[in-house]
């Protein structure tokens, strides 16, 4: 559950079929994109898994909603040739079980298509549904969001829930496998004759808690936020993170730091800047974020 994060979305399927039969004598495969919040998302984050520390200052985080807006996904070569390219959104709640299919592409020539990009984006009017349903759509739109979260986190006797929406578009670029056992990841895709590869953009739920926008070594903590609940309602509102300016934080409670980035002085800011970084690419895989 690292870095960065990407986005997918289905719908109006791919426009662009690859060069098909004439031009290649190595055949065709297809590309299937699903999502998937893994078990952070579809049960809880705990604060150890196996002896090793999640969540760094004992709390539990659970998810009764996790809507992301995946889409405009893009597979192209590195001379920037499209193989296949949705045009379109699919809106997913993480919090139901499985990995939700975005969009499948077809008849894609069989071979090495380095540059993958997915946008996550606002809801629109032609946003699909996988897994939310049309009330959360409604909810997305009316907002203008891209990511909406309903969570409970507890310790001990205390809880605290929150309903946040963030209206962030990002562009996860160039995705890359994550390196296994001291192999390089793979850039994008490879496309095999015959086959159908299934590429699952991964959302990692436990990143809109680090501590850090941009540090490896960021950890994933909630007393800060559990703090900033002022008026003690046991809910945390946006409003009241946008009160806890970062400088305010010990150290001790965590560094917040925000790299290059500019602008971020408040808990609020800093969380809404971390909604770019939830998304992944085949699990542990990151893609290069921007904003669009
Ligand atoms: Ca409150």
């Amino acid at each position: 559950m690292k870095r960065f994060s990407r986005v997918v979305a289905p719908a109006l399927f791919a426009l662009v079929a690859a060069c098909s039969s004439s031009s290649s004598s190595s055949g065709t495969g297809t590309i299937a994109f699903t999502s998937w919040g893994e078990e952070y998302i579809e049960q809880e984050i705990p604060p150890v898994v196996d002896g090793e520390t999640i969540i760094v200052d004992g709390w539990t985080i659970k998810y009764s909603k996790f809507l992301v807006v995946l889409g405009n996904i893009k597979v192209q070569d590195a001379s920037g040739a499209v193989a296949a390219e949705q045009k379109g959104s699919k809106l997913v709640d993480h919090t139901k079980v499985g990995r939700k299919p975005l969009v499948t592409f077809p008849s894609v020539e069989a071979k090495a298509w380095t540059h993958v990009s997915y946008e996550i984006l606002p809801a629109t009017a032609t946003t699909e549904l996988a897994g939310a349903s049309d009330a959360d759509k409604a909810l997305m739109i009316q907002g203008g969001y891209s990511v909406y979260v309903e969570a409970t986190a507890t310790k001990g006797a205390v809880s605290k829930s929150y309903k946040w929406g963030f209206q962030t578009a990002t562009l996860f670029d160039r995705c890359k496998a994550a390196n296994v056992d001291g192999k390089d990841g793979v850039d994008g895709v490879v496309v095999k004759n015959g086959i159908t590869e299934t590429v699952e953009l991964t959302i990692h739920g436990d990143h809109l808690y680090y501590d850090d926008l941009q540090s490896i070594d960021a950890k994933v903590r909630f007393d800060n936020i559990a703090a900033a609940d002022a008026d003690n309602d046991g809910v945390v509102t946006l409003d009241e993170l946008a009160k806890v300016k970062l400088a305010a934080i010990p150290a001790t409670q965590g560094k917040y730091g925000t790299g290059s980035a500019s602008g971020i002085s408040d808990l609020r800011a800093f969380v809404t800047a971390l909604s770019r970084t939830v998304g992944h690419y085949r699990g542990e895989g990151e893609c290069f974020a921007s904003a669009k």
